[in-house]
């Protein structure tokens, strides 16, 4: 069985072209499979046909070296020819804090459109426990008995979580573990499969529900984390401790901790969103999340602290903080990254600018904020910015940051990642 992913013959399509499915059709490419790009978006279809990535962790050259096995298109019909689609598509919160996988679904309509005999779904994109099996499944299965073929026989479903780190060298998407699960014991061996060439090492769970359950887990305890380093920062300078110092004395402890960094809050495509994932889907059983609902609220508190923050350095150089210009560097989620999904900067500068101070903001990744709805363009003249403002706040280390250069113009220094302890 599935010779063709054995043989290395077998064609396969990623569908969602972003910064999880470009490297995972690069990485399908070098493993020897022929590899079919599909995506909504033209520019990503023109780039990656001309050899042009558009993804920091994929390079010019990774796409030109799989120029011959690897193509982009619009067009779900080349599932006709495939052996296997993997569906890297993403799945945000909508405007109520509710999950939203619309773009699943849609996609799994258009896949079922070309369903065939042999073709194995599988589904990458992070989401509730009974996503697979409870939504992607029935969408295809609609189709499949209308010519009798049945999951697990004629064709395959399985889940397999991404855990794709922007900007993460020291594990690739090859040499990180890769969970994978079927629907049924086929399904199980299709994705073993597909994903056998492509991965170091894949981990085989019992169901899909398993596994969607897993990927939730494992950012859900990193939210979590990030909100008690949080709130131990509010407990620390409710006392006047320092809490960089507190934390480096408990990190001394070989075992049995692991260290977070208290900051402006948990912004990110991941950590702030797949915990609710998992809240939504408790909740429609009639329970609680409690610790994700909470660590919500303290993660969310975080921008209100810090703007008081200024405030308060403002206040005590006599100085109130409307009408002051305030310089807020890096607006991006995390360092080195063009990315400003549910980044708190957006709460500090929206809340920067209720109280009527002139903010700014400088970030070489993210020239405007107006998408995320606030009307700011990135300053350009960075030394020339930080000596005229009245307050520098520190909200993301991109590298770029010269901070002893920053420490020596700044007239008032925020630092809400604590880069003047401990460097970035
Ligand atoms: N953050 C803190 N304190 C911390 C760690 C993070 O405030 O101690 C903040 C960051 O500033 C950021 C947010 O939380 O705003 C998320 O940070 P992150 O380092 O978790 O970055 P992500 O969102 O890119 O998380 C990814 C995740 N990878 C996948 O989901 C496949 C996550 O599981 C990884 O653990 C994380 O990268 C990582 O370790 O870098």
């Amino acid at each position: 069985m599935f010779e063709r992913f054995h043989n290395r013959t077998a064609r396969v399509a990623v569908v969602g072209l972003g910064y999880v499915g470009l490297p995972l059709a690069v990485a399908l490419a070098a493993s020897g499979y022929e590899v079919v790009g599909i995506d909504l978006d033209p520019a990503k279809i023109e780039a990656v046909n001309q050899g042009r990535s558009y993804i920091a962790d994929v390079t010019d050259t990774d796409l030109l070296v799989q120029a011959t096995r690897l193509r982009a298109t619009s067009d779900y019909a080349v599932l006709g020819q495939c052996d296997a689609v993997s569906i890297c598509l993403p799945t945000p919160l909508d405007s109520k804090r509710q999950p939203d996988v619309s773009s699943i679904l849609a996609s799994g309509q258009e896949i079922a459109r070309h369903l065939h005999p042999g073709l194995l779904v599988v589904l990458e994109s992070t989401s509730y426990p009974g996503t697979t099996t409870g939504l992607l499944l029935p969408i295809l299965e609609a189709v499949a008995q209308l010519h009798g073929w049945r999951v697990g026989e004629a064709f395959y479903v399985a889940f397999s979580p991404e855990r794709v780190d922007p900007g993460r060298t020291d594990w690739t998407i090859q040499t990180t573990p890769k969970i994978i699960a079927g629907v049924t014991e086929n399904c199980l061996a299709a994705v073993q499969a597909y994903y056998g060439p492509v991965f170091d090492t894949l981990v085989p769970v019992s169901s899909p529900s398993t596994a969607e359950m897993a990927k939730l887990f494992e950012n859900t305890f990193r939210f979590v984390n990030i909100s008690l380093v949080n709130e131990l920062l509010l407990m620390c300078d409710r006392l006047g401790l320092d809490c960089w110092e507190v934390l480096d004395a408990a990190a001394t402890k070989p075992f049995g901790f692991t260290r977070f960094t208290p900051g402006p809050g948990v912004g990110g495509p991941c950590i702030p969103v797949d915990p609710h994932f998992l809240a939504w889907k408790m909740k429609s059983t009639d329970a609680e999340a409690r610790f994700i609902e909470l660590a919500g609220r303290i993660n969310a508190e975080m921008p209100r602290f810090w703007v008081q923050k200024v405030q308060d350095a403002l206040n005590d150089a006599g100085k109130a903080l409307r009408g002051s210009r305030v310089l807020v560097l890096g607006a991006s989620y995390k360092p080195d990254v063009a990315d400003a999904r549910e980044s708190p900067v957006v709460d500090i500068l929206h809340r920067l600018l209720q109280k009527g101070a002139e903010a700014r903001y400088h970030d070489p990744y993210i020239l405007s904020l107006a998408e995320m709805g606030v009307p700011l363009t990135a300053v350009a003249d960075l030394e020339g910015e930080v000596q005229k403002a009245d307050c520098v706040v520190i909200t993301t280390a991109h590298s770029v940051y010269d901070w002893a250069s920053i420490a020596h113009s700044a007239t008032i220094l925020v630092d809400t990642r604590f880069i003047m302890k401990h460097g970035s």
